[in-house]
């Protein structure tokens, strides 16, 4: 099992907390999207991560890679049981991966870390004003009414959670915090899903990925114990998205 992406990319950490929490072997091509080869490009038609590569299988998003480890490994069911209460975790899992990462990620953390790093000039300023006056509080407001008091949505966690977690990791990188005294429960409910061992174990490698140089960062990643692939599908010069930039 290949895993094409980022260790900091949300998506990918969604994933790759789905393979922890079954206990799948699997190694990862950290790569960030715009510095993907013509290969990337032939394995991810959007350019985008995650990549999952399972022999001959190949699949792009985060979504589709998840229901395949579901259904692939139901050990550890990433889904509740009631089909009532599955069908609102794959909603809560679409407003996170479409609506979350609208607001968090192209919103915040790409103006904020990605565009200058990458591209070497400050991101959209406009931008991060409207996320954090406007789009942010509101979709916390809608949170704040669909998080539990204590515990994890629907009983244990699963996909639901996974996936609204990790926007707030990315948002956390570029300052943002949940205000508990605004969003208590979506606070509490936040702090504590980050703090489960998959999580933990993918923050220590994120924090390497972040502060360590490219030229020592490989080996840091397998020190920290890291299983990184073989070969790679980066390149030195970046490229621009076809989806949006
Ligand atoms: N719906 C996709 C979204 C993946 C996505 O947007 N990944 C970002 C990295 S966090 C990316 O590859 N962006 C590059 C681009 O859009 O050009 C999923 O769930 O996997």
């Amino acid at each position: 099992m290949r895993i094409i992406g980022s260790f900091v990319s949300p998506y990918v950490r969604k994933v790759l907390v789905a393979l922890e929490i079954k206990g799948i072997d699997y190694e990862v091509d950290p790569i960030t999207p715009f510095f993907g080869d013509d290969e990337f490009e032939r394995l991810s038609p959007l350019r985008r991560i995650p990549v999952m590569v399972d022999g001959g299988l190949v699949l792009t998003d985060s979504s589709v890679i998840c229901a395949y480890l579901d259904e692939a490994w139901p050990e550890e069911p990433l889904l509740p049981d009631d089909v009532k209460d599955r069908a609102r975790a794959r909603w809560l899992e679409e407003f996170a991966d479409t609506r979350l990462g609208d607001i968090f990620i192209w919103g915040l953390f790409y103006p904020r870390f990605v565009h200058p790093l990458v591209w070497g000039k400050p991101g959209d300023q406009a931008r991060i004003e409207k996320s954090l006056s406007t789009d942010i509080p509101t979709a916390l407001d809608y949170l704040e009414g669909e998080v539990p008091a204590s515990g994890f949505l629907f009983g244990h966690f699963g996909i639901a959670d996974i996936s609204i977690a990790s926007f707030f990791r990315n948002a956390a990188y570029v300052d943002f915090e949940v205000d508990e005294n605004l969003w208590p429960k979506t606070a509490r409910y936040v702090r504590d899903a980050l703090a489960h061992p998959a999580f933990e174990k993918l923050r220590r490698l994120e924090a390497i990925q972040l502060g360590t140089s490219i030229a020592g960062r490989r080996q840091a990643l397998l020190d920290a114990g890291a299983r990184l692939t073989a070969e790679s599908l980066g390149q030195r010069e970046p490229r621009r998205g076809i989806m949006r930039l």
